[in-house]
Order: C-alpha cells, then sequence, then structure tokens
C-alpha cells in the first residue's frame, strides 16, 4: 500500500474543460513543497471528465449517488479505505478551475505550522475576478449564511460557502459528515467547531466559471444551508422563542386576569392570546430539549425528568381543582353563575401546560435513553 502526505479531492460533474488544469496544478503544489499526493476525483459527469483525470494520474471513483456533499463523503470513505486511515493533510475543491489550486501553500501554511487544523479559502477576503459570484451571492446570500452561521455557532469566519479548504486527516476523522447537497459545506464547519477544532482564514482569490454551467441552484441550495444550520441550533429556532413566547404569555395572561393596564386594558382577548402564546412556547421549549438531547449537546439525567413529571402533575392538578370550582360553582347557582370567562382562559392553559409537561418527559426519558445507549 503507497502511504500519502496528502490528498486533494475534487467532486466533478462534466469538468472536461478544466478538470486538467486543476489536476495539472494540484500535481506542481505537490512537487514543489516535496509532498506525496494523491489527486482523488469523485466524478459523476456523462463527457470526457474521467477519463482526462485517469490519464492525468487522478484516482477516479464513481460515487452511488449525485450530490457535492455526497461525492465528498463517499471519496472519504475510500481515502480511508485505500490508505488505512486519512493522509496527514486532506485539501477539497471544486474541478471548474475557480478556485486556484496553486494557492494550496497558503492553506496549508496553517495546518502545517499547527496553527489550525481547518482552513478556509476566503473569497470575500480575498480577490475576486468580476463575474466571479453573482451579486445576489456576493452581497446576499454568501454574507448573510455567513453571519447566521457566525452567530449561532461562533465560527468567526469571512466566507462560509467557500468549496476550498484543507483539513488535518486527525481533525477530518473527528467531523460526523452527513449531508449530501451543497448544505455539506455548512456542516463541515458546524462540525469543526462542535469538535472544538481551530478553524483558520486565508484570503484567496476567485475566478470566474469558464468551462460547464453551474451546479448551484440559488435559492434552493441557500434554503438547504439555512435548513441545516436552524435544525442543528435548537437554542435559535426553539428555546429563545419558546421563552420569548412563554414571558409575553404569562404577562398578557397576568394583566388581563389581574386587570393591570399595559397602555390599554387587556381583556379577553389578551389573555387569549397570552394562553396561546404559553402552550405554544412550551411546545417550542420541548422541541428544542428533544433535538439538543437528539443532536448530543445536552443529556437529560432521570432524577431531572422525575422532577418535570411531578411538575406536570402538579400544574395540571391546579387547573383541574380550579375547573372543578368554576364548575361547582355554576351547578350550586342553579346554572346561572358563570365566573368571568379570564379564569376559564387561565384554567384551560393550566390543564394544557400541564398535561404537555407530564407527557413530554415520557419522550424525553426515552430519547435521553436512547441516545445513552
Ligand atoms: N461528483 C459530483 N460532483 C458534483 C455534483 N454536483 C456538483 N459537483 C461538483 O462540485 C463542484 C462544485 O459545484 P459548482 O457547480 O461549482 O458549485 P459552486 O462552486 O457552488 O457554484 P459556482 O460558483 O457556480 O462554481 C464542481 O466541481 C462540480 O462539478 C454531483 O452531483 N456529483
Ligand atoms: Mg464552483
Amino acid at each position: 500500500m503507497r502511504s500519502v502526505d496528502i490528498a486533494v479531492v475534487l467532486p466533478s460533474k462534466n469538468e472536461e474543460e478544466t478538470i486538467g488544469i486543476c489536476i495539472s496544478k494540484i500535481m506542481d503544489v505537490f512537487k514543489e513543497l516535496r509532498l506525496r499526493g494523491v489527486v482523488i476525483v469523485a466524478d459523476n459527469s456523462d463527457d470526457e471528465t474521467p477519463l482526462i483525470a485517469r490519464e492525468m494520474g487522478a484516482d477516479v471513483i464513481t460515487p452511488d449517488r449525485l450530490g457535492y456533499g455526497y461525492a465528498y463523503r463517499y471519496a472519504f470513505k475510500y481515502l480511508k479505505e485505500k490508505y488505512g486511515g486519512y493522509p496527514k493533510y486532506v485539501v477539497i475543491g471544486d474541478a471548474d478551475n475557480t478556485y486556484d489550486f496553486s494557492e494550496m501553500p497558503k492553506l496549508l501554511k496553517p495546518l502545517m505550522s499547527g496553527e489550525a487544523d481547518v482552513v478556509i479559502g476566503s473569497r470575500l477576503r480575498g480577490w475576486m475576478e468580476v463575474g466571479a459570484m453573482p451579486w445576489l451571492h456576493r452581497y446576499v446570500g454568501n454574507p448573510l449564511l455567513t453571519w447566521f452561521l457566525n452567530l449561532f455557532f461562533k465560527a468567526g469566519i469571512s466566507d462560509a460557502h467557500s468549496g476550498f479548504r484543507a483539513i488535518t486527516g486527525e481533525a477530518l476523522e473527528k467531523l460526523e459528515l452527513r449531508s449530501d447537497g451543497m448544505e455539506f459545506a455548512s456542516e463541515m464547519l458546524v462540525e469543526a467547531v462542535r469538535k472544538g477544532l481551530r478553524v483558520g482564514e486565508v484570503p484567496i482569490s476567485y475566478y470566474r466559471r469558464r468551462g460547464s454551467r453551474s451546479k448551484l441552484s440559488s435559492l434552493s441550495d441557500g434554503w438547504r444551508h439555512l435548513k441545516f444550520m436552524l435544525i442543528n441550533t435548537p437554542k435559535h429556532l426553539y428555546i429563545y422563542p419558546g421563552i420569548s413566547f412563554i414571558t409575553l404569555g404569562t404577562i398578557l395572561i397576568t394583566a388581563a386576569a389581574l386587570r393591570i393596564h399595559l397602555g390599554f386594558s387587556p381583556g379577553i382577548h389578551t389573555s387569549i392570546a397570552g394562553s396561546l402564546l404559553i402552550i405554544s412556547g412550551l411546545q417550542l421549549i420541548f422541541f428544542g430539549l428533544f433535538t439538543s438531547i437528539l443532536l448530543g449537546e445536552r443529556n437529560m439525567q432521570s432524577p431531572t425528568i422525575e422532577k418535570t413529571t411531578a411538575i406536570g402533575i402538579i400544574i395540571f392538578t391546579i387547573g383541574l381543582l380550579w375547573a372543578l370550582q368554576i364548575g361547582w360553582e355554576w351547578v350550586n347557582s342553579g346554572f346561572k353563575n358563570l365566573p368571568p370567562i379570564i379564569y376559564s382562559i387561565s384554567c384551560l392553559t393550566l390543564i394544557a401546560v400541564g398535561l404537555q409537561i407530564f407527557f413530554a418527559s415520557f419522550i424525553l426519558k426515552l430519547i435521553a435513553e436512547q441516545r445513552r445507549t
């Protein structure tokens, strides 16, 4: 088995006009840095791309499914199996010659000096040829999605979608990558942050596509990135909105019940809105807890779950007793005196909240146990 120091992985789908130049630039860098390297082309083309790549000495493999992320995952698996583990360095980049592989030494430097575990080539801090990135991606999509990534995951980078990256084999080993599509680019960064890796960034150049057409679809791929990030940040997607809903709902329902003036006189409608906010806010908090246990971010111990079950029973019982009292008063008055409807809304809210907490505790327990085993 030939051992290598570095592997460069290129996913390709109909890139016959540019694959050759990419491979030749990569081979030149191998020579320049005196590294034993291999180029792996994960190809799903129906043009001459695989033939050209093979002729130029690349290792060409054919992923059994389409997808940018899948191509990388397939290639990583192949790399590991073929060489009995990852090489010291792995570089990834597009096969469309939009990134300049002669700049690989810049990306490898922080890895070689031990300053970083993952290095992203930043186009936004570097140089871009006119027309290389559409206006919508350059000024809206990319900065916005990068901002979300930094806000949700504290990634601290300027160009989350750059596909030109270098990573140490040791770091790559730690990443649990599951995406098939373009959101793979976000997943790699989220995982790197989660695993406590040091993410560095260097400015790079970015050129206009000259060969085949782009495989990127602005809206659907943008949405895939955002969806991936939201699913993976239960705090921002569920917990924070849930806490805000419950706080606002409690203020509204209490003000309505106690007739506290809020700049307006809260009445029945305010208490209905409050009830809605509390019930849905609590639901969001439970979604957040389920997700964070599933993601391995949080672990629920049995005593905590026993406590939540008890809290659920207590809240439910208070609501039920209150409902019985309201019913009793009504019966006693010869079915005439019904207490103010605001009380019934508060009582309904307590019953719903109690039931939600009680039953959700069982699911919490189940998920926590499954996660532990
Ligand atoms: N094997 C494989 N490669 C793919 C697939 N989809 C895209 N690619 C390759 O992945 C790389 C990135 O795709 P691009 O179309 O360049 O996407 P992009 O870089 O975000 O968009 P541009 O800025 O227009 O280049 C290119 O080398 C593609 O040929 C696929 O389904 N399978
Ligand atoms: Mg590209």
